[in-house]
Protein backbone atom coordinates (compact mmCIF):
# COMPACT_ATOMS: atom_id res chain seq x y z
CA UNK A 1 0.00 0.00 0.00
CA UNK A 2 1.44 3.80 -0.79
CA UNK A 3 2.69 5.40 1.95
CA UNK A 4 0.08 8.44 3.53
CA UNK A 5 0.84 11.95 2.02
CA UNK A 6 0.45 14.46 5.46
CA UNK A 7 -1.73 17.43 4.90
CA UNK A 8 -1.34 19.79 7.51
CA UNK A 9 -4.38 22.43 7.41
CA UNK A 10 -4.11 25.60 9.45
CA UNK A 11 -6.88 27.49 10.82
CA UNK A 12 -8.75 24.03 10.70
CA UNK A 13 -11.61 24.85 13.48
CA UNK A 14 -12.29 28.08 11.44
CA UNK A 15 -15.01 27.77 8.22
CA UNK A 16 -13.28 27.06 5.29
CA UNK A 17 -11.47 24.84 7.24
CA UNK A 18 -14.82 22.79 8.43
CA UNK A 19 -15.37 22.88 4.92
CA UNK A 20 -12.20 21.89 3.37
CA UNK A 21 -11.03 18.90 6.00
CA UNK A 22 -13.67 16.08 4.63
CA UNK A 23 -13.02 16.56 1.03
CA UNK A 24 -9.39 16.13 1.87
CA UNK A 25 -9.98 13.35 3.55
CA UNK A 26 -12.84 11.77 0.95
CA UNK A 27 -9.78 12.10 -1.15
CA UNK A 28 -10.33 14.91 -3.62
CA UNK A 29 -7.20 16.71 -3.00
CA UNK A 30 -4.75 14.56 -3.99
CA UNK A 31 -6.37 11.67 -6.01
CA UNK A 32 -9.08 8.98 -5.29
CA UNK A 33 -6.31 5.99 -5.31
CA UNK A 34 -4.24 8.47 -2.37
CA UNK A 35 -4.04 7.52 1.34
CA UNK A 36 -3.97 10.84 3.76
CA UNK A 37 -2.60 11.49 7.06
CA UNK A 38 -4.41 14.93 8.90
CA UNK A 39 -2.67 17.79 10.95
CA UNK A 40 -4.49 20.15 11.98
CA UNK A 41 -3.10 23.11 13.64
CA UNK A 42 -4.77 25.53 15.47
CA UNK A 43 -4.08 28.41 17.99
CA UNK A 44 -5.08 27.00 21.86
CA UNK A 45 -8.27 28.46 22.45
CA UNK A 46 -9.42 26.27 19.27
CA UNK A 47 -7.59 23.29 19.73
CA UNK A 48 -10.87 21.82 21.10
CA UNK A 49 -12.97 22.63 18.37
CA UNK A 50 -10.91 21.54 16.01
CA UNK A 51 -10.50 17.76 17.87
CA UNK A 52 -14.27 18.11 17.36
CA UNK A 53 -13.86 18.27 13.81
CA UNK A 54 -11.31 15.33 14.17
CA UNK A 55 -14.14 13.06 15.62
CA UNK A 56 -16.49 13.73 13.09
CA UNK A 57 -13.51 13.30 10.52
CA UNK A 58 -13.52 9.13 12.36
CA UNK A 59 -17.34 9.37 12.52
CA UNK A 60 -16.94 9.44 8.27
CA UNK A 61 -14.48 6.13 8.22
CA UNK A 62 -13.25 7.67 4.96
CA UNK A 63 -10.90 4.98 3.31
CA UNK A 64 -8.06 7.16 2.49
CA UNK A 65 -7.70 8.54 6.15
CA UNK A 66 -4.66 6.98 7.44
CA UNK A 67 -4.68 9.21 10.53
CA UNK A 68 -5.59 12.49 12.38
CA UNK A 69 -3.40 14.77 14.60
CA UNK A 70 -4.72 18.22 16.24
CA UNK A 71 -1.70 20.62 17.38
CA UNK A 72 -1.58 24.17 18.56
CA UNK A 73 2.27 23.55 17.72
CA UNK A 74 3.38 24.36 14.53
CA UNK A 75 6.75 22.22 14.65
CA UNK A 76 4.50 19.26 15.12
CA UNK A 77 1.77 20.14 12.46
CA UNK A 78 4.20 20.63 9.74
CA UNK A 79 6.53 17.97 10.98
CA UNK A 80 6.83 15.46 7.73
CA UNK A 81 3.88 17.65 5.70
CA UNK A 82 3.70 17.52 1.50
CA UNK A 83 0.89 19.83 1.28
CA UNK A 84 0.24 23.24 3.96
CA UNK A 85 -3.10 25.03 3.84
CA UNK A 86 -2.53 27.99 5.48
CA UNK A 87 -5.98 29.02 5.84
CA UNK A 88 -6.11 30.51 9.61
CA UNK A 89 -4.87 34.01 9.14
CA UNK A 90 -5.79 37.26 11.55
CA UNK A 91 -8.94 39.21 9.68
CA UNK A 92 -9.16 43.01 9.21
CA UNK A 93 -11.17 44.42 12.08
CA UNK A 94 -12.66 47.82 12.55
CA UNK A 95 -9.94 50.46 12.53
CA UNK A 96 -6.91 48.21 11.76
CA UNK A 97 -4.69 49.88 9.68
CA UNK A 98 -2.72 47.90 6.79
CA UNK A 99 0.26 48.59 8.31
CA UNK A 100 -1.79 46.57 11.49
CA UNK A 101 -3.01 44.24 9.32
CA UNK A 102 0.13 42.77 7.94
CA UNK A 103 2.35 43.07 11.09
CA UNK A 104 -0.31 40.77 13.23
CA UNK A 105 0.02 38.21 9.86
CA UNK A 106 3.60 38.67 9.88
CA UNK A 107 2.68 37.39 13.32
CA UNK A 108 1.37 34.00 12.12
CA UNK A 109 2.77 33.15 8.90
CA UNK A 110 6.99 33.82 9.82
CA UNK A 111 7.03 31.71 12.38
CA UNK A 112 5.10 29.15 10.36
CA UNK A 113 7.39 29.42 7.35
CA UNK A 114 9.82 28.72 9.56
CA UNK A 115 8.07 25.86 10.97
CA UNK A 116 7.59 24.56 7.49
CA UNK A 117 11.11 25.32 6.93
CA UNK A 118 12.84 22.98 9.91
CA UNK A 119 10.15 20.70 9.27
CA UNK A 120 8.17 19.84 6.41
CA UNK A 121 8.66 16.78 3.87
CA UNK A 122 11.20 17.58 0.88
CA UNK A 123 8.52 18.12 -1.45
CA UNK A 124 6.77 20.25 0.85
CA UNK A 125 3.89 22.26 -1.72
CA UNK A 126 2.09 25.69 0.45
CA UNK A 127 -0.73 27.51 -0.62
CA UNK A 128 -1.82 30.28 1.42
CA UNK A 129 -5.38 31.35 1.51
CA UNK A 130 -5.47 33.31 4.63
CA UNK A 131 -5.43 36.85 3.83
CA UNK A 132 -3.75 39.08 2.46
CA UNK A 133 -2.64 35.92 0.64
CA UNK A 134 -0.54 36.75 -1.38
CA UNK A 135 2.13 38.74 0.89
CA UNK A 136 0.88 36.16 4.06
CA UNK A 137 2.66 33.60 1.06
CA UNK A 138 5.52 36.25 0.16
CA UNK A 139 6.37 36.49 4.31
CA UNK A 140 6.27 31.96 4.95
CA UNK A 141 8.44 32.05 2.26
CA UNK A 142 11.21 34.17 3.17
CA UNK A 143 11.12 32.63 6.30
CA UNK A 144 11.78 29.02 4.64
CA UNK A 145 15.04 29.53 2.65
CA UNK A 146 15.17 25.86 2.47
CA UNK A 147 12.44 25.49 0.94
CA UNK A 148 12.32 25.71 -3.20
CA UNK A 149 10.85 29.11 -3.56
CA UNK A 150 8.18 28.21 -6.05
CA UNK A 151 6.52 25.68 -3.42
CA UNK A 152 5.04 29.25 -2.07
CA UNK A 153 1.69 29.94 -3.67
CA UNK A 154 -0.98 32.08 -3.01
CA UNK A 155 -5.50 31.50 -4.11
CA UNK A 156 -6.69 33.05 -6.71
CA UNK A 157 -8.62 30.28 -7.91
CA UNK A 158 -11.72 30.95 -6.20
CA UNK A 159 -11.42 34.01 -8.02
CA UNK A 160 -10.83 32.41 -11.58
CA UNK A 161 -13.92 30.04 -10.38
CA UNK A 162 -15.83 32.83 -9.99
CA UNK A 163 -15.20 34.27 -13.11
CA UNK A 164 -15.92 31.48 -15.23
CA UNK A 165 -19.39 31.13 -13.44
CA UNK A 166 -20.17 34.75 -14.57
CA UNK A 167 -19.27 34.21 -17.95
CA UNK A 168 -21.00 31.05 -18.39
CA UNK A 169 -24.04 32.78 -17.29
CA UNK A 170 -23.78 36.04 -19.28
CA UNK A 171 -23.14 33.90 -22.55
CA UNK A 172 -25.39 31.04 -21.42
CA UNK A 173 -22.69 28.30 -22.06
CA UNK A 174 -21.58 25.36 -19.79
CA UNK A 175 -18.19 26.70 -17.81
CA UNK A 176 -16.75 23.66 -19.29
CA UNK A 177 -17.13 25.65 -22.33
CA UNK A 178 -14.55 28.27 -21.77
CA UNK A 179 -10.83 27.74 -21.89
CA UNK A 180 -7.89 29.75 -20.76
CA UNK A 181 -9.48 32.18 -18.25
CA UNK A 182 -6.74 34.43 -16.42
CA UNK A 183 -7.30 36.01 -12.84
CA UNK A 184 -3.87 38.65 -12.82
CA UNK A 185 -2.24 40.22 -9.77
CA UNK A 186 -3.67 40.60 -5.79
CA UNK A 187 -6.73 38.35 -4.47
CA UNK A 188 -8.13 41.42 -3.79
CA UNK A 189 -10.41 44.08 -5.10
CA UNK A 190 -7.44 45.07 -7.36
CA UNK A 191 -7.71 41.61 -9.17
CA UNK A 192 -7.65 41.84 -13.07
CA UNK A 193 -10.05 39.16 -14.64
CA UNK A 194 -9.38 38.78 -17.91
CA UNK A 195 -11.66 37.93 -21.29
CA UNK A 196 -9.21 38.49 -23.46
CA UNK A 197 -7.38 35.47 -23.49
CA UNK A 198 -10.26 33.81 -22.26
CA UNK A 199 -11.97 31.70 -24.95
CA UNK A 200 -15.50 29.93 -25.66
CA UNK A 201 -16.51 27.94 -28.15
CA UNK A 202 -12.67 28.85 -29.63
CA UNK A 203 -13.46 32.76 -29.76
CA UNK A 204 -12.20 35.41 -27.82
CA UNK A 205 -14.63 35.52 -24.50
CA UNK A 206 -14.22 39.62 -24.65
CA UNK A 207 -15.52 39.68 -28.40
CA UNK A 208 -18.44 37.88 -27.67
CA UNK A 209 -19.85 40.74 -24.78
CA UNK A 210 -19.95 44.35 -25.13
CA UNK A 211 -17.28 46.04 -23.51
CA UNK A 212 -19.96 48.18 -21.06
CA UNK A 213 -20.78 44.62 -19.66
CA UNK A 214 -16.89 43.26 -19.31
CA UNK A 215 -15.72 46.48 -17.74
CA UNK A 216 -18.60 48.18 -16.11
CA UNK A 217 -20.09 44.59 -14.57
CA UNK A 218 -17.94 41.41 -15.12
CA UNK A 219 -14.72 42.89 -13.51
CA UNK A 220 -15.99 44.30 -10.64
CA UNK A 221 -18.33 41.23 -10.04
CA UNK A 222 -15.89 38.87 -10.05
CA UNK A 223 -13.68 41.56 -8.13
CA UNK A 224 -16.11 42.44 -5.00
CA UNK A 225 -17.92 38.88 -4.96
CA UNK A 226 -16.70 37.99 -1.53
CA UNK A 227 -17.74 41.37 0.26
CA UNK A 228 -21.74 40.19 -2.09
CA UNK A 229 -21.29 36.48 -0.05
CA UNK A 230 -20.76 37.86 3.21
CA UNK A 231 -23.82 41.00 2.52
CA UNK A 232 -25.63 37.40 1.34
CA UNK A 233 -24.35 35.01 3.66
CA UNK A 234 -23.85 36.43 6.70
CA UNK A 235 -20.54 35.15 6.70
CA UNK A 236 -17.90 34.92 4.29
CA UNK A 237 -17.23 32.71 1.27
CA UNK A 238 -16.04 28.82 2.89
CA UNK A 239 -17.41 26.48 0.83
CA UNK A 240 -16.47 28.06 -2.52
CA UNK A 241 -13.18 28.97 -0.85
CA UNK A 242 -12.59 25.53 0.04
CA UNK A 243 -13.63 24.23 -3.48
CA UNK A 244 -10.76 26.06 -4.73
CA UNK A 245 -8.01 25.20 -2.46
CA UNK A 246 -8.83 21.26 -3.71
CA UNK A 247 -8.78 22.72 -7.41
CA UNK A 248 -5.69 24.74 -6.81
CA UNK A 249 -3.63 21.49 -5.03
CA UNK A 250 -5.42 18.91 -7.19
CA UNK A 251 -4.17 21.01 -10.57
CA UNK A 252 -0.80 21.38 -8.97
CA UNK A 253 -0.15 18.09 -8.02
CA UNK A 254 -1.87 16.20 -10.98
CA UNK A 255 -1.16 18.78 -13.82
CA UNK A 256 -3.32 21.19 -16.16
CA UNK A 257 -3.20 22.93 -18.72
CA UNK A 258 -4.50 26.66 -17.50
CA UNK A 259 -5.53 27.94 -14.61
CA UNK A 260 -5.05 30.90 -12.66
CA UNK A 261 -2.81 30.62 -9.68
CA UNK A 262 -0.55 33.08 -7.54
CA UNK A 263 2.83 32.13 -7.57
CA UNK A 264 6.49 33.50 -7.13
CA UNK A 265 7.36 36.17 -10.66
CA UNK A 266 10.50 35.39 -12.47
CA UNK A 267 9.42 38.92 -14.10
CA UNK A 268 7.32 37.93 -16.63
CA UNK A 269 4.88 40.48 -18.11
CA UNK A 270 6.54 42.75 -15.95
CA UNK A 271 5.34 41.58 -12.54
CA UNK A 272 8.77 42.36 -10.52
CA UNK A 273 11.09 39.05 -9.46
CA UNK A 274 9.80 37.73 -6.64
CA UNK A 275 6.63 38.98 -5.91
CA UNK A 276 3.55 36.50 -5.36
CA UNK A 277 1.35 37.29 -7.85
CA UNK A 278 -1.81 35.33 -9.86
CA UNK A 279 -0.55 34.43 -13.61
CA UNK A 280 -2.43 32.46 -16.47
CA UNK A 281 -0.49 28.72 -15.00
CA UNK A 282 0.16 25.63 -16.74
CA UNK A 283 1.12 22.43 -13.99
CA UNK A 284 3.17 19.97 -15.26
CA UNK A 285 5.24 17.62 -13.27
CA UNK A 286 4.30 18.78 -10.57
CA UNK A 287 5.21 22.40 -11.12
CA UNK A 288 3.67 25.49 -12.24
CA UNK A 289 5.05 27.19 -14.66
CA UNK A 290 3.56 30.85 -16.06
CA UNK A 291 1.81 30.52 -19.28
CA UNK A 292 4.09 32.81 -22.42
CA UNK A 293 3.73 34.89 -25.22
CA UNK A 294 0.37 36.19 -24.01
CA UNK A 295 -0.14 40.03 -26.02
CA UNK A 296 -1.23 42.42 -23.69
CA UNK A 297 -3.16 45.67 -25.17
CA UNK A 298 -3.97 48.57 -22.54
CA UNK A 299 -6.90 48.15 -21.35
CA UNK A 300 -5.32 45.28 -19.19
CA UNK A 301 -1.98 46.37 -18.95
CA UNK A 302 -3.27 49.11 -16.51
CA UNK A 303 -5.51 46.62 -14.53
CA UNK A 304 -2.45 44.36 -14.53
CA UNK A 305 0.03 47.36 -13.27
CA UNK A 306 -2.32 48.65 -10.28
CA UNK A 307 -2.83 45.13 -9.15
CA UNK A 308 0.82 44.75 -9.32
CA UNK A 309 1.45 47.64 -7.80
CA UNK A 310 -0.86 47.07 -5.01
CA UNK A 311 1.31 43.83 -4.31
CA UNK A 312 4.86 46.06 -4.37
CA UNK A 313 3.16 48.43 -1.77
CA UNK A 314 2.20 45.46 0.61
CA UNK A 315 5.55 43.97 -0.14
CA UNK A 316 7.52 47.38 1.07
CA UNK A 317 5.09 47.18 3.56
CA UNK A 318 6.47 44.35 5.41
CA UNK A 319 9.92 44.35 4.84
CA UNK A 320 9.51 48.06 6.84
CA UNK A 321 8.20 46.38 9.52
CA UNK A 322 11.03 43.51 9.45
CA UNK A 323 8.88 41.06 8.70
CA UNK A 324 10.56 39.63 5.62
P1 LIG B 1 -12.56 31.65 10.36
O1 LIG B 1 -12.42 32.85 11.22
O2 LIG B 1 -13.84 30.88 10.36
O3 LIG B 1 -11.42 30.61 10.75
C1 LIG B 1 -10.09 30.98 10.89
C2 LIG B 1 -9.46 30.01 11.86
O4 LIG B 1 -8.06 30.27 11.89
C3 LIG B 1 -9.97 30.15 13.29
O5 LIG B 1 -10.42 28.89 13.75
C4 LIG B 1 -8.74 30.62 14.05
O6 LIG B 1 -8.69 30.11 15.38
C5 LIG B 1 -7.61 30.06 13.19
N1 LIG B 1 -6.33 30.71 13.38
C6 LIG B 1 -6.06 32.01 13.61
N2 LIG B 1 -4.75 32.19 13.79
C7 LIG B 1 -4.16 30.98 13.65
C8 LIG B 1 -2.83 30.53 13.76
N3 LIG B 1 -1.83 31.38 14.05
N4 LIG B 1 -2.59 29.22 13.57
C9 LIG B 1 -3.59 28.36 13.32
N5 LIG B 1 -4.88 28.74 13.23
C10 LIG B 1 -5.16 30.03 13.39
O7 LIG B 1 -12.14 32.12 8.90
P2 LIG B 1 -12.46 31.40 7.50
O8 LIG B 1 -13.77 31.86 7.01
O9 LIG B 1 -12.20 29.96 7.62
O10 LIG B 1 -11.36 32.12 6.57
C11 LIG B 1 -9.98 31.90 6.75
C12 LIG B 1 -9.18 32.86 5.91
O11 LIG B 1 -9.43 32.69 4.52
C13 LIG B 1 -9.45 34.32 6.18
O12 LIG B 1 -8.19 35.00 6.27
C14 LIG B 1 -10.19 34.78 4.95
O13 LIG B 1 -10.01 36.16 4.70
C15 LIG B 1 -9.53 33.95 3.91
N6 LIG B 1 -10.24 33.80 2.62
C16 LIG B 1 -9.51 33.75 1.49
C17 LIG B 1 -10.05 33.57 0.25
C18 LIG B 1 -9.22 33.50 -0.98
O14 LIG B 1 -9.80 33.40 -2.07
N7 LIG B 1 -7.89 33.53 -0.94
C19 LIG B 1 -11.52 33.46 0.09
C20 LIG B 1 -12.22 33.06 1.33
C21 LIG B 1 -11.70 33.70 2.60
O15 LIG B 1 -12.22 34.98 2.71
Amino acid sequence: AQTPVKVTVTGAAGQIGYALLFRIASGQLLGADVPVKLSLLEIPQAVKAAEGTAMELDDCAFPLLSGIEVTDDANKAFDGASVALLVGARPRTAGMERGDLLQANGGIFGPQGKAINDNAADDIRVLVVGNPANTNSLIAQQHAPDVPAERFTAMTRLDHNRALSQLAAKLQVPVTEIKKMTIWGNHSATQYPDLFHAEVGGKVAAEQVDEVWLRDTFIPTVAKRGAAIIEARGASSAASAANAAIDHVFDWVNGTEWTSAAIPSDGSYGVPEGLISSFPVASRDGKWEIIQGLEIDAFSRERIDASVRELEEERAAVRELGLI
